[in-house]
C-alpha cells in the first residue's frame, strides 16, 4: 500500500459557517474538493495531537464515498488510531461521546444536519475537538486558512475498507477500528437515566410516546433505547429506518416538516409525549398532547424540573442560551439562583462554559437543548429527560407548560425566516438597522415601545475571545424583543432570521398560538428592517 502526495489546488469558498462547512453535494463530489479540507484539519492539529481521531456520519448520500476518502487522508497522515462507526454511522452527540470516552484528539462528523439529502441535496463536515465540542472560531479560521493554501494532501492507496463492527485493520502507521454505533451511546444513556423508573411508568401506561425518527440517523438509537431497553412498543416509533436521503423528506424537527407527528400529537390518541429527531440526531421537537413545547420552553422547563432527572439531582450550577433564544431560561436560573450565560447562536460557544463547569444546561432555538455529559446538542438525551420529568411528576406535557407560564410569565416565540435573499441585500437590511437606530428608537407596537437598539458581542468569559457581529436586537421597554440575524448553516442564498419574542405576564392571556399571536410584531419586525423594500419579500417563508 503506497502513501503518495496529491497535488492539489484550494477551492474557493471552504469556510465554515455556523456548524462546519455545509456545501450542495455535488460541490463535495468534485475531485480532491473533500480531501483537501480533511488534510486542513490534520494540517490543523499539532503533530502530538494526532493519535486518535473518530469518524462518522449521519447516513446520508456520499457518506459512505466521503468516509473512505477520509480514511485514506487519515492513514496517508499516520493518523495512529481512527474509530470510526459501523456503515460510517455515528450521530452528532454519540461523536461527541466518542471522542471523549476515548481520550481522542478530535473528531470528524459527517452531516448537514436537518438539511435535506441526496442527489443535489446537501452535505457537510465539521471538525469536534478533545472535548467533543465542535472546534472553536480560532480553529476554524486556521482550517479555512489552510484550504486557502493547501497544494498538496497525503492519500494512501487503500483498498475498500469494510465497515463491519468489530472490524479492525492496520495500514501503515494507523489502526482503523469499526465500532458499534449505538452501544457507547446508549450505555452513557443508562449511566445519566434512571431507566428503571421510566419503564415502569410505560409498563403501567402511565406514560406513551410515539417518536419519530425522520428516516435519519436516530433510528438505531431510538430503536435500542425506546424499545429495546425502555419497552415502548413498535407502534411507538416512526420512520426509525436510516436512509440515504431521509425518504425524500426534510430532517428537520419542526411543525413544517414533523407535520405527520404533529397533527397526530394535536388528537385525543395522542400519546403523553411526541418527539422527533434531525438528520444527525442532534436536534429534537418536543410534544404532548395537544401541546407544542417550544424549544425555548423545552429548556427552560427542563431547568425548572431538573431535579426529576438524575443528571442534574447535584444542582445545575449555571445554564447556557443562544442570544436569539426566549428569554424564559433567564427566568427560571433566576428563580433557581444560578447564573444564565447568553451566547452567540452555534453550539462551539457553549463548549468552554460546560468544560470550565460553569454550566450543566445549554440550548437553542433552533430544536437544540443538551447538558454536560457530552459537547453537543443531543436529540435522543432531551427525549430521556422528558420522560424522566413525566415519569416522575406524573402530569400531562399540557399542565406542565401552563404551570410554567402561570408561575414565570409566557415569552410568546416564534421565528420567521425569510429565504432566497440574495447575500448582499441581505447584508443591506442588517447595516440599515443600525444605521436607523435613532428613528426607531421610540417607537410602539402592541403598547410597546421600542428603549433599544444594538448588535451582540460576546467575550468568552473562559478564553477572553471576541465574536463580533452576532445581531441586531430590538428590545422593548417590557423586555419583549425582535432579534435579526444571518443564517450561517444554508448551502444556496442568504436567510434572514427574525426572531420575535413577547412576554405575556397575565396568566388569563397564556393560550393563543405563538405564531399568531406575534403575527403583528413580525409585520412590524418587517416594516423597521425594510425588508419588503429591499428584498421584495413582504411575507416570511416560513414561520416556525
Ligand atoms: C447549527 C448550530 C446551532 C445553530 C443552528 C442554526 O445546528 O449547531 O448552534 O443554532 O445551526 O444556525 P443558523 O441560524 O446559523 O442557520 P445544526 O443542527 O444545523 O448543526
Amino acid at each position: 500500500m503506497d502513501i503518495r502526495p496529491v497535488a492539489t489546488k484550494p477551492f474557493a469558498g471552504q469556510k465554515p459557517g455556523t456548524s462546519g462547512l455545509r456545501k450542495k453535494v455535488d460541490v463535495f463530489q468534485q475531485p480532491h474538493y473533500l480531501a483537501n479540507f480533511v488534510q486542513s484539519i490534520v494540517n490543523s492539529l499539532p503533530r502530538d495531537q494526532r493519535d486518535c481521531l473518530v469518524v462518522g456520519g449521519d447516513g446520508r448520500y456520499f457518506n459512505a464515498e466521503a468516509t473512505q476518502i477520509i480514511l485514506q487522508v487519515l492513514v496517508g497522515n499516520g493518523i495512529k488510531q481512527v474509530l470510526v462507526g459501523a456503515g460510517g454511522l455515528l450521530s452528532t452527540p454519540a461523536v461527541s461521546h466518542l471522542i471523549r470516552k476515548s481520550n481522542a484528539n478530535g473528531g470528524i462528523v459527517l452531516s448537514a444536519s436537518h438539511n435535506p439529502g441526496g442527489p443535489g441535496k446537501d452535505f457537510g463536515i465539521k471538525f469536534n475537538n478533545a472535548s467533543g465540542s465542535p472546534a472553536p472560531e480560532a480553529v476554524t479560521q486556521a482550517i479555512y486558512q489552510n484550504t486557502q493554501s493547501i497544494s498538496q494532501y497525503l492519500a494512501a492507496d487503500l483498498p475498500p475498507v469494510d465497515l463491519a463492527v468489530g472490524e479492525e485493520y492496520r495500514f501503515a502507521e494507523t489502526t482503523i477500528k469499526v465500532v458499534d454505533s449505538v452501544d457507547d451511546y446508549a450505555q452513557l444513556m443508562q449511566s445519566l437515566f434512571d431507566f428503571d423508573k421510566i419503564s415502569e411508568a410505560i409498563q403501567s401506561t402511565r406514560l406513551s410516546l410515539c417518536f419519530d425518527g425522520m428516516h435519519a440517523v436516530t433510528g438505531p438509537y431510538a430503536t435500542r433505547i425506546f424499545k429495546d431497553l425502555l419497552g415502548l412498543p413498535d407502534r411507538a416509533l416512526k420512520n426509525c429506518v436510516a436512509l440515504a436521503d431521509f425518504g425524500g423528506g426534510h430532517p428537520d424537527p419542526n411543525r413544517v416538516y414533523a407535520r405527520e407527528l404533529y397533527d397526530f400529537m394535536m388528537t385525543d390518541e395522542a400519546p403523553e409525549l411526541g418527539a422527533a429527531s434531525d438528520g444527525d440526531g442532534d436536534r429534537n421537537m418536543i410534544l404532548g398532547r395537544k401541546a407544542f413545547v417550544s424549544p425555548s420552553d423545552s429548556l427552560a422547563l427542563i431547568a425548572q424540573h431538573h431535579q426529576s432527572i438524575p443528571q442534574f439531582k447535584s444542582g445545575l450550577v449555571g445554564v447556557a442560551r443562544s442570544m436569539p433564544t426566549s428569554t424564559a431560561l433567564d427566568r427560571v436560573a433566576q428563580h433557581l439562583n444560578v447564573s444564565c450565560y447568553e451566547t452567540p447562536t452555534g453550539w462551539k460557544f457553549f463548549g468552554n462554559l460546560l468544560d470550565e463547569g460553569l454550566v450543566r444546561l445549554c440550548g437553542e432555538e433552533s430544536f437544540g437543548t443538551s447538558g454536560d455529559h457530552v459537547r453537543e446538542k443531543d436529540g435522543v438525551w432531551t427525549v430521556l429527560c422528558w420522560l424522566s420529568i413525566l415519569a416522575d411528576l406524573q402530569r400531562p406535557v399540557s399542565e406542565l407548560l401552563r404551570q410554567h407560564w402561570t408561575a414565570f410569565g409566557r415569552s410568546y416565540y416564534c421565528r420567521h425566516d425569510y429565504e432566497g435573499l440574495e447575500a448582499d441585500k441581505a447584508q443591506t437590511i442588517m447595516d440599515q438597522l443600525v444605521r436607523n437606530r435613532g428613528s426607531i428608537l421610540g417607537r410602539m407596537v402592541n403598547g410597546m415601545t421600542v428603549s433599544d437598539v444594538n448588535v451582540f458581542s460576546y467575550e468568552d468569559p473562559v478564553d477572553g475571545s471576541v465574536a463580533h457581529n452576532q445581531g441586531v436586537r430590538v428590545q422593548f421597554d417590557d423586555q419583549s424583543r425582535v432579534v435579526y440575524r444571518l443564517s450561517g448553516t444554508g448551502t444556496d442564498a442568504a436567510t434572514l432570521r427574525v426572531y420575535l419574542e413577547q412576554i405575556e405576564r397575565d396568566a388569563t392571556n397564556q393560550g393563543a398560538d405563538a405564531i399568531e399571536y406575534n403575527d403583528v410584531l413580525g409585520e412590524f419586525a418587517n416594516h423597521i428592517a425594510q425588508i419588503r423594500e429591499v428584498s421584495g419579500l413582504s411575507q416570511p417563508s416560513v414561520k416556525t
